[in-house]
């Protein structure tokens, strides 16, 4: 896991909305893990989505809004959603390099959508507040310092939502045309492969905006 990615508080809100962001390729257990499988890819050019942002109730929010300052991520395109499970993935950049991420609801360890007893069992089960390589939200590290401890268990608190949350997350509009459309859904496995493909695009795109 790069260190860059676990620098830095990463959870934060936007709107009562708080987030954690993990680079996917570091997430445990492929992209069958927290349903993630069931997300149909959009297809990567230039014009997906508009750059780094969602609509979250149908109002256009900045990506970066719903993570703090100082995870040292650039998050650029959201290309996909998960409304059940409340998740966000795509392309960003961190540490100088193009990555995929995953925003998850903070203190949502199991990647449920619901933050509840279930999510503290993880937290108690790898309560680790010295740290330790592979931690990260699934473990219940919800602001990726790399240790689960008490900080953790105070998102966790914050963000308690055993009923699940009630806001909805769309790709934005692009205005149709250039080639979005891929019918058929991808694994995360091929979004990950094709992210390192498209990423330059996608940057280029970015800095035009
Ligand atoms: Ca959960
Ligand atoms: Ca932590």
């Amino acid at each position: 896991m790069s260190m860059v990615a676990v620098l830095g508080l990463a959870v934060s809100a936007f709107g009562g909305i708080h987030y954690t962001v993990s680079n996917l390729n570091s997430v445990p257990g492929g992209p069958g893990a927290y349903g993630l499988s069931d997300l149909g890819v959009m297809g990567m050019s230039s014009e997906v989505g508009t750059p780094g942002q969602v609509l979250i109730n149908g109002v256009l929010t900045n990506l970066d809004n719903l993570i703090p300052s100082g995870t040292g991520w650039d998050l650029l395109t959201a290309l996909s959603v998960d409304n059940s499970n409340k998740q966000i993935v795509g392309t960003g950049i961190v540490g100088g390099t193009s990555a995929p991420f995953l925003l998850t609801l903070a203190g949502d360890a199991d990647g449920n959508g619901l933050v509840n007893g279930s999510d503290l069992s993880i937290w108690q089960r790898h309560f680790n507040p010295l740290g330790g390589p592979g931690n990260g939200f699934w473990t219940g590290d919800f602001n990726s310092d790399g240790a689960v401890s008490g900080s953790d268990l105070a998102i966790w608190q914050q963000n308690f939502n055993p009923l699940g949350a009630t806001f909805s997350i769309e790709l934005p509009d692009t205005g149709g045309d250039q080639g979005i459309s891929a019918p058929e859904p991808m694994t995360l496995t091929l979004l990950a492969i094709s992210v390192g493909l498209a990423a330059p695009r996608i940057r280029r795109a970015f800095k035009r905006s």
